[in-house]
């Protein structure tokens, strides 16, 4: 019974407003309610009640996984269900194709385009080429990217198409117009040549420019090597990463320097063999290593840093999957916004 005189009432005072509102348009001018003051957060329009302040939940503490059997750590994002990961498998290496596209020296010559781009950065001979073979299955023996032990094996900007469908592929510019890269549903990976023990400088401008001023890259993977951690010049990168609000996430490279556990079937995959591994390492030195660059590459240190810290090896597999990559396939996937679509069986 109280509840309904009180929306009676409510309703009387709805028309009340009504009313008032009408005057002010007969008189053409625009009266003062109280009703309905600016300063008032939450105006009801309908009743000219106040309602409610919606709940502020608590802030929650950054979830940092720090579980000394995991490979990988997710303190900003949620870790990659097996689902996600088996997609992501499926999407490099059985429903997409890659190919290499085009080598570039300098920004300008960048082709235009409509795809999402995803680039690899780390020091010289840290495995940014091997892991874009690795990715998508390239055949060890021919490769899609040239790898080599001698640093400095990439020396210009390499782009490679991956993606359904048609793939990824450069569509020649007709009549002196520009070449556009095209392809629906995929991304471009950009392999780029690594930074010595010199100043990022010696790297070359030309590579910065790309890395701040390009507008289809998505995110910098920036390569680490497990087993060296982070040097002066990957601390100068990751510097101007986040003064210039690029986002990036740091990978920890040649994951199986540092640890290999035990498996059914541990493969190396190495000049072209394939070869038993033995077990290396424990989590225990793999954790210490994480926690240490975690500790650098916070995002509340700066724009553009993501909080996920993924751990990888481009050569040893185990039971037939190298490890940590499908967790890197789907970062990748999510950083270009290929999006896992969950079919109804
Ligand atoms: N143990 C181990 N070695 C690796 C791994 N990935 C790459 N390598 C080796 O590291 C060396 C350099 O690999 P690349 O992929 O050419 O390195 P890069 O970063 O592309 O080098 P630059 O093009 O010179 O900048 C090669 O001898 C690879 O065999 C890995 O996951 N584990
Ligand atoms: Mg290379």
């Amino acid at each position: 019974m109280n509840d309904f005189r009180s929306n009676h009432s409510r309703r009387n005072e709805f028309k009340r407003n009504d009313s008032k509102k009408d005057d002010s348009k007969k008189h053409g001018f625009k009266k003062h309610d109280s009703k309905f003051d600016s300063s008032d957060p939450f105006p009801d329009p309908e009743f000219g009640l106040t309602p409610s302040k919606p709940t502020i939940l608590k802030k929650h503490k950054p979830l940092v996984a720090k579980l000394t059997d995991s490979i990988h750590w997710y303190w900003e994002t949620l870790a990659a269900t097996p689902l996600q990961k088996k997609w992501a498998h499926t999407w490099f290496t059985k429903s997409s194709s890659a190919q290499f596209l085009r080598s570039v020296a300098v920004f300008r010559h960048f082709p235009v385009s409509d795809v999402p781009e995803i680039a690899f950065v780390g020091r010289s001979n840290v495995g940014k080429s091997s892991l874009l073979n690795a990715l998508v299955n390239a055949d060890v023996k021919s490769g899609l990217a040239r790898t080599s032990k001698t640093p400095g094996c990439t020396t210009t900007l390499n782009l490679y198409g991956v993606g359904p469908y048609d793939g990824v592929r450069i569509r020649k510019g007709v009549s002196g117009g520009y070449d556009r890269i095209v392809g629906v549903g995929g991304m471009l990976i950009v392999d780029l040549p690594g930074y010595g023990e010199g100043s990022l400088q010696e790297w070359g401008p030309e590579i910065m420019k790309y890395l701040v001023n390009r507008k289809q890259l998505r995110r910098v993977f920036v390569l680490l090597d497990a087993s060296v951690g982070l040097k002066e010049t990957d601390r100068s990168l990751l510097a101007s990463l986040r003064l210039n609000g690029v986002s990036h996430q740091v990978i920890l490279s040649k994951l199986d320097k540092l640890f290999v556990p035990e498996g059914k079937e541990v493969i190396r995959h190495d000049m072209r063999v394939k070869r038993k591994a033995k077990p290396v390492g424990s989590t225990g030195k793999l954790a210490k290593m994480m926690e240490e660059i975690a500790a650098e590459v916070k995002p509340p240190q700066g724009a553009g840093a993501l909080g996920e810290l993924l751990s990888v090896s481009s050569e040893v597999s185990i039971d037939g999957k190298y490890m940590g990559l499908d967790a890197v396939r789907v970062s990748m996937l999510e950083a270009a916004g290929v999006k896992y679509i969950h079919k109804k069986r």
